[in-house]
């Protein structure tokens, strides 16, 4: 479809400007949010990924693209929350220590919360003591934990160090995903599941909800 890929490249181009209106075409014209994220927003942010990865564009370029798929979000947000039952359970989520990645982070909230999930959003470069205090705090089911760097993935051990060592870790699930991370490296820092993406994520919540893990 010719506007789906009219929103793809958007996203490349970083095309922020009307980005909101186009995508409000498209959900007038029957597209559901997540076709509009699985077939446009999310591979126009792989490709972005790409040319950066290739030397074509630099950090700007990464940050304009960024922010236009934080707008195409913004707009998709409520139509998937739409679709949820309220307090399913709670999750505590947050971009790990030194990382200012979220765009994965905040697209694994809005499927929660589209599924009924209460999420409490750290934020990004969130310290370990910060994930501490939100368990103490919110009494989670389950903490979710986003790292996007190589460099950032040890601040995910050190925060299940953290809410171990504050006696928290038996209260809560933990789940970790970002793109560096594998099911491999969840078991060595003692996580209970790797998400590859947000609906994985979201099922294993619900799954920790209704008992099944
Ligand atoms: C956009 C982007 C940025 C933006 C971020 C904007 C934002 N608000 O998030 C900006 C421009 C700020 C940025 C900055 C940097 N970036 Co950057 N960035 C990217 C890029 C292109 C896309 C990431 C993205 O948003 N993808 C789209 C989302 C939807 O995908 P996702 O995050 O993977 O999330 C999905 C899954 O992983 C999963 N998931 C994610 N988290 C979680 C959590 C849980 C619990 C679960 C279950 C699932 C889950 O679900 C999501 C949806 O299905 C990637 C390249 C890439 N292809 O990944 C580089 C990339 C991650 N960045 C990179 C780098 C190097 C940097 C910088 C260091 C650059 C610099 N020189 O300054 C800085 C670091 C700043 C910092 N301290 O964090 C490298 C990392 C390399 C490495 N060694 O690991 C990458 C891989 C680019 C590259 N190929 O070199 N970046």
């Amino acid at each position: 479809m010719a506007e789906m890929e009219k929103l793809r490249e958007m996203i490349i181009n970083g095309n922020g400007k009307g980005i909101a209106d186009h995508v409000v075409k498209l959900v007038d014209r029957g597209q559901t949010p997540g076709s509009i994220l699985n077939d446009a927003l999310i591979p126009a942010m792989d490709i972005v990924g790409d040319l950066y990865q290739k030397g074509e564009y630099f950090l700007p370029e990464l940050l304009i693209s960024a922010r236009a798929m934080q707008r195409a979000l913004d707009v998709i947000k409520p139509k998937l929350a739409e679709q949820g039952v309220k307090n399913v359970g709670k999750v505590v989520i947050g971009t790990v220590q030194g990382d200012l990645h979220d765009l994965g982070k905040n697209l694994v909230n809005m499927t929660l919360e589209g599924a009924g999930f209460e999420v409490i959003d750290l934020g990004v470069d969130v310290p370990p003591d910060k994930f501490v205090a939100a368990i103490k705090e919110h009494d989670p089911m389950v903490v979710g934990m986003s790292a996007l760097i190589t460099t950032t993935m040890p601040a995910m051990k050190e925060t299940i160090e953290a809410i171990t060592s504050a006696g928290l870790r038996s209260k809560v699930k933990i789940m970790v995903g970002g793109a560096p991370i594998t099911s491999e490296y969840a078991v060595e820092i003692g996580a209970d599941y790797y998400g590859p993406d947000s609906t994985d994520g979201k099922n294993y919540a619900r799954d920790v909800a209704t008992g099944k893990v």
